[in-house]
């Protein structure tokens, strides 16, 4: 790829030999945990040719896009209405922050006590290391959690950056709140692309975003029947890749990939041997190219079939509404799906547990993993009560802790190993 396109990613001001070494490393990455699956689906190649051209043909796309006038919005969190940024005319995309990339870089700017997720964003950023980041017209943050929120704060130094406030409750009060905050996100966005928001073009942009999140809940389910029909692997690329594939085509793609897992599911054949024990993931999200922990999972003996996460379920679970009329009762399904995510930086946060406890019963788990990264504190302290119910359900749970370094992986396997040996017992 990186003869083809070194042209392209040097007029976008990435540093070329940084870059370079990234693509390598994810590359050799991607083979061993992906490329080495036994039984994948056909389907799975639009995963791997979008993968493989990940920082090339997707970026070139925009390119020709931006050239004919379009704006990319970048965002890092699923509170982002991305509706209005397709009703805008602008093009959404989920900003990579999934690897251990540009540590020094971060740590100059931000304490070394950060969670993973935040270093690595603004790692990309200050190493130049990410074409979807350089073909931003704007970054969109919101303030969830006070790591993200004060980032961005530092992250505006170095390219334009709109704050959206995120209420922390959901008291009626709040409602009003949040529904002020898509309305000026309406404005910032008419302003930045010179379109006006009609009630034609959100209607439109309300069921792209839907049907994607269609797909994906019918992949979700697909995922119920025994024996487990898809890695959790091939899942969370799915899940990863929907936020910068084009939104159409990836909801075709998915389409044909649940075709094809139907008739496995049908034919009563799965990815992994019956007996397996059945996993489920709950807690932070996992960016590309996040794989560490699926990684070991699966290659414990076990297989993952569910992720109750952003970049999972939550961003899924919840459509907007189709039935406003005018732009007015389309804001307001707008506001109202979005008020739905249960992130942990809301308090009370008692969907979530309740979520997390239907989902595991209805994917019939063996067991439960709740995953933090160091320095979540969200997510981390909320574990406590996500132990207490699963506990209250039978469920069996592990909480791990964990970064994007390769550093743990040893540590991490011989934990996962026992407690699938334990989920073995019990079965
Ligand atoms: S809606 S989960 S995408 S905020 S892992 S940066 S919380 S310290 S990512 Fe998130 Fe939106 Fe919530 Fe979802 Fe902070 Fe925790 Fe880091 Fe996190």
């Amino acid at each position: 790829m990186s003869s083809r396109y070194e042209r392209m990613w040097n007029e976008l001001g990435l540093d070329i030999p940084a870059h370079d070494n990234l693509l390598k490393v994810l590359g050799q990455f991607y083979g061993d945990i992906y490329l080495s699956q036994q039984g994948r689906l056909r389907g799975a190649e639009y995963l791997d040719f979008v993968l493989s051209e990940v920082h090339g043909l997707r970026i070139q796309e925009l390119l020709e896009a931006k050239a004919n006038g379009k704006k990319v919005v970048g965002t890092f969190c699923v509170f982002v209405p991305e509706e209005l940024i397709w009703a805008a005319g602008g093009i959404s995309v989920g900003l990579c922050a999934g690897a251990e990339i540009g540590q020094a870089e971060a740590e100059r700017v931000l304490p070394r006590a950060t969670c993973a997720l935040i270093k690595s964003f603004m790692g990309f950023k200050l190493g130049r290391l990410c074409p979807f980041f350089e073909s931003s017209d704007l970054i969109v943050g919101e303030t969830t959690c006070d790591g993200k929120k004060k980032a961005y704060e530092i992250l505006e130094e170095f390219c334009p950056v709109y704050v959206m406030e995120i209420p922390q409750r959901k008291e009626e009060v709040d409602r009003v709140l949040w529904r002020q905050e898509v309305l000026r996100f309406k404005k910032r966005l008419e302003d930045l692309t010179g379109v006006s928001i009609t009630a034609d073009r959100l209607s439109a942009a309300i069921r792209l975003i839907n049907d994607r999140r269609r797909v994906l809940q019918r992949l979700n389910s697909l995922r119920k029947a025994v024996p487990a029909p898809i890695s959790g692997r091939d899942v969370l690329l799915v899940n990863q890749i929907s936020f910068y594939d084009d939104p159409s085509r990836f909801t075709q793609k998915i389409g044909e990939l649940c075709d094809e897992l139907q008739e496995r599911v049908a034919a009563g054949a799965g990815v992994v041997p019956r007996g397996t024990p059945r996993l489920m993931l709950s807690g932070c999200p996992m960016a590309v190219p996040n794989w560490k922990l699926p990684f070991v999972v699966e290659s414990s003996g076990a297989v993952i079939v569910g992720e109750e996460s952003c970049i999972g379920t939550r961003s899924t679970r919840d459509l907007v509404a189709e039935d406003g009329r005018s732009i007015e009762e389309m804001i307001d399904r707008v506001v109202d799906r979005y008020m739905k995510i249960d992130c942990a930086c809301f308090t009370p946060n008692r969907e979530r547990i309740d979520h997390i406890v239907e989902m595991a019963t209805g994917l019939e788990v063996d067991g439960v993993i709740h995953y933090s990264l160091q320095f979540c504190h969200p997510y981390a302290v909320e574990s406590y009560k996500v132990e207490r119910a699963l506990e209250k359900a039978g469920i069996p749970l592990l909480k791990v802790e964990t970064d994007y370094s390769m550093e743990d992986v040893k540590i991490l396997k011989n934990r996962i190993e026992a407690f699938v040996e334990m989920l073995r017992d019990r079965v």
